[in-house]
């Protein structure tokens, strides 16, 4: 995310608002009519076949993460505006609503709270941050009310990406990891260790008190993986511990030359291990050095490589692609380029992970907008397909027209998501200022889930792109996490559909090149 186009965005939609009108008690009970009560959406969108979804809530700023409080409480972090609280029901009725809203945290200037959101164990205390520090707080989730407000690890400023994804660990909850990530598109301050920049790590926060001094990030705590450009979403598998992150790769990207930015290098799942002391020796994940192939068709010296594989920029006897599979750590599973993954959370059998794409930039046909989830084997701890697949997301909700997704405006953006006792999914869209809810209402089609991978064992190498429709069109001025556009006041006029469709989907000038040890401006 960039902050300073931020602002603006916040004053245009409002920031944190009391909601003003509440929908009436719902008066049936387990029907999909029910949830008729909740609010009409501004804009269309698809939901899978077996799926439902409805807008719990709106008028709630720039929602970035979201966390359950476990006492039906849904907090929601509003970037720079605040925390707020949605007391969430079900009364007899399967349909969640919002009985009311409370202001937890005020925007309280120079806290600029932005994107990270925990809550401890026994729900007793809150985490939350900023681009420079992550702070702490008593929390009463009877009253929605904090006290005693402590900042835990700091030293975290730089420009770019600015969110610190916080991930509290079920495994060992004396664990906080914190997300960092780099300060330009290709960064060679992510490059040095020490500078704690496109990292994972982890700090101890069980021998803390209300005076212990916090953290410095880049010199303190456990690294979990580095080489990490911008991994904004955490997860902890929940039978097997392994943890995962969802990572948002280089924009503007040419190999040799030639400009291969629309498809590759694509979006990244990175397996980090447990946090049982069993951690990978080697956790640099290439980041600025070497990025994952996507897509094959037209890519400059493809030779042997396969989807999944990590090629250098530039082929030299310093780095090159053979260094690249040799010294770093491949991604589990790579995602179409520029989908922007946000967030990723498992269901509790382990069996499904949903990852939230935030929406592309940089490409010509517009990517991601949606909520996917991707099939896990629960034994293993592993995602079921293969690391060369290029259909491991199957997508739940979609915007309706990612063509129409543009800066002037609502439309789905998708950040921050919990899963709740019920397996029910909320989604937050920061820029609509809104929560969804989706629930699996009924089977779905297990023939869309065809696999497509490029070379391995299944011979499929038909080069096709996970069957993207060429729709044409020309949209993408939607902007993913690292650049939030310019909004203006969304004025869109008349209500959006809910349809279910079955899995049918409704910059930056200077690129800096890694040449030879040296980075250089390209143009
Ligand atoms: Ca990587
Ligand atoms: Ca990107």
């Amino acid at each position: 995310m960039r902050f300073q186009s931020t602002t603006a965005a916040l004053l245009l939609l409002g920031g944190v608002q009391a909601q003003t009108t509440l929908p009436p008690p719902p008066t049936e009970t387990s029907s999909s009519e029910t949830c008729a009560i909740n609010l009409t959406p501004s804009y269309d969108v698809t939901i899978a076949k077996g799926w439902t979804a409805h807008l719990l809530a709106r008028n709630l700023g720039f929602a970035r993460s979201i966390k359950l409080d476990g006492r039906g409480g849904l907090l929601v972090v509003s970037a720079q505006s605040g925390i707020v609280h949605l007391n969430v029901t079900d009364r007899a009725s399967t349909c969640p609503y919002v009985i009311n809203n409370i202001t937890v945290i005020e925007d309280e200037r120079p806290l600029q709270l932005n994107h990270g959101i925990e809550l401890s164990p026994s729900g007793r205390t809150l985490y939350a941050s900023s681009r420079e520090s992550v702070w702490a707080w008593d929390y009463d989730p009877s009253t929605a009310s904090v006290s005693n407000r402590r900042e835990i690890i700091t030293n975290m400023t730089n420009t770019d990406h600015v969110s610190r994804t916080l991930f509290l660990s079920p495994s060992h909850p004396d664990l906080l990891l914190v997300s960092r990530g780099s300060a330009s598109n290709i960064d060679p301050l992510s490059i040095p260790l020490e500078n704690g920049i496109s990292q994972i790590r982890a700090f101890n926060i069980s021998n803390l008190t209300s005076t212990s001094p916090p953290y410095s990030y880049p010199s303190q705590g456990l690294l979990i993986g580095s080489g990490l450009r911008n991994s904004v979403g955490i997860a902890e598998h929940p039978i097997t511990g392994g943890v995962f992150s969802v990572e948002n790769n280089i924009d503007q990207t040419t190999r040799l030359g030639t400009d291969i930015h629309n498809e590759n290098p694509g979006e990244e799942l990175n397996f980090h291990g447990f946090l049982n002391g069993s951690l990978p020796e080697n956790r640099h994940h290439g980041y600025p050095f070497c990025f994952p192939l996507y897509n094959r068709t037209d890519f400059p010296d493809l030779n042997t490589l396969t989807t999944g594989d990590q090629f250098s920029l530039n082929q030299t006897a310093e780095l090159n692609d053979e260094t690249c599979a040799r010294e770093y750590v491949p991604p589990r599973l790579t995602f179409k380029a520029h989908m922007a993954p946000l967030d990723i959370k498992f269901n509790s059998e382990g069996t499904r992970a949903y990852v939230s794409f935030h929406g592309s930039w940089n490409r010509d046909e517009p990517e991601g907008y949606k909520v996917a989830e991707v099939e896990w084997d629960a034994g293993t701890g592993q995602p079921v397909h293969s690391a060369k697949s290029l259909n491991a997301a199957r997508d739940l909700l979609n915007t309706g027209d990612v063509h129409r997704c543009r800066p002037d405006g609502i439309f789905l953006r998708p950040v921050g998501l919990q899963v709740d006792g019920r397996g029910r999914v909320f989604v937050s869209n920061d820029y609509g200022g809104e929560v969804w809810v989706l629930e699996q209402t009924g089977d779905v089609e297990e023939e869309s889930w065809e696999e497509v991978n490029y070379g391995g064992d299944d011979g499929n190498d038909d080069g096709n792109d996970d069957g993207e429709g060429n729709g044409g069109g020309n949209g993408g001025t939607g902007t993913d996490d690292e650049e939030p556009a310019e909004t203006s006041n969304p004025a869109v006029k008349g209500a959006g559909t809910v349809r279910t469709e079955g899995w049918v989907v409704m910059g930056m000038t200077i690129v800096l090149s890694f040449v030879g040890g040296i980075f250089v401006i390209v143009a």
